[in-house]
């Protein structure tokens, strides 16, 4: 499995967030995690998607993009995105889910699919040719600082389990939410590849993001 860190930017200091970048850049971050909510498909409102654009001006790192919105087509339109970005829509929020997953191949980065803790991972299984990475949510998604869901090791699981089955074995799985050092090596030990690091591992009182992260590498062993 790999081990890529996405540092979730809606729990940084959003008033320095530059800062937050540059410290990030230092950390070795693999991608900044951005959190797209339109208080709809998810009761609450955090980035924006013109941030997204600033953010590409002052930095390098990859961009991953976690949409959480009804219709994200329209979102993903005016987003500039470049091959080495990851824009990830939810199954749920979708009925032509599979026309915005190509229709995000055309943007030129990389595709992912978000499943819900009650969505099977079955659900996913005709839209496989069409993605890169499966988002395997651990929370409920919404909001940061919340407990991740009994079952979701089993998940990552299965997830890994079929996705090999279906001919997929290099798709990518990344977990999001509640995070921790604990959690993250459960998940993967279970076979997620990508951990999207929030309250519970990185943005942390008492350490910097340089430590924090390095901390969370070495305790995945
Ligand atoms: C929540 C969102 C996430 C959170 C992240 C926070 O809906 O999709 O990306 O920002 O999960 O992490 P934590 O460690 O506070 O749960
Ligand atoms: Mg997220």
């Amino acid at each position: 499995m790999k081990k890529l860190l996405s540092a979730s930017l809606m729990c940084a200091d959003l008033l320095n967030l530059e800062k937050a970048i540059k410290e990030l850049e230092k950390a070795n971050i693999d991608y900044l995690h951005i959190d797209i909510m339109d208080g709809s498909f998810v009761p609450n409102i955090t980035l924006g998607f013109d941030l997204i654009n600033s953010i590409k001006k002052v930095t390098d790192i990859p961009l991953d993009i976690h949409m959480m919105v009804y219709d994200p087509q329209k979102f993903i339109e005016r987003m500039n995105l470049t091959e080495n970005d990851i824009a990830s829509v939810h199954y749920e929020s979708d009925i032509h889910i599979h026309r915005t997953l190509e229709f995000i191949k055309t943007k030129g980065c990389k595709a992912g699919l978000a499943i819900n803790p009650g969505t099977p991972v079955e659900s996913v299984k005709n839209l496989t040719e069409y993605i890169d990475m499966l988002l395997v949510m651990t929370v409920s998604p919404g909001f940061a600082g919340q407990k991740i869901f009994k079952g979701a090791d089993k998940k990552v699981i299965e997830a890994r389990k079929l996705l090999t089955q279906w001919g997929y074995a290099d798709t990518l799985i990344q977990v999001d939410g509640n995070i921790s050092l604990e959690n993250g090596k459960k998940m993967y030990d279970s076979g997620a590849d990508i951990f999207v690091l929030g309250t519970s591992s990185l943005f942390l009182k008492d350490k910097s993001l340089e430590n924090a992260a390095k901390d969370f590498k070495e305790f995945l062993g």
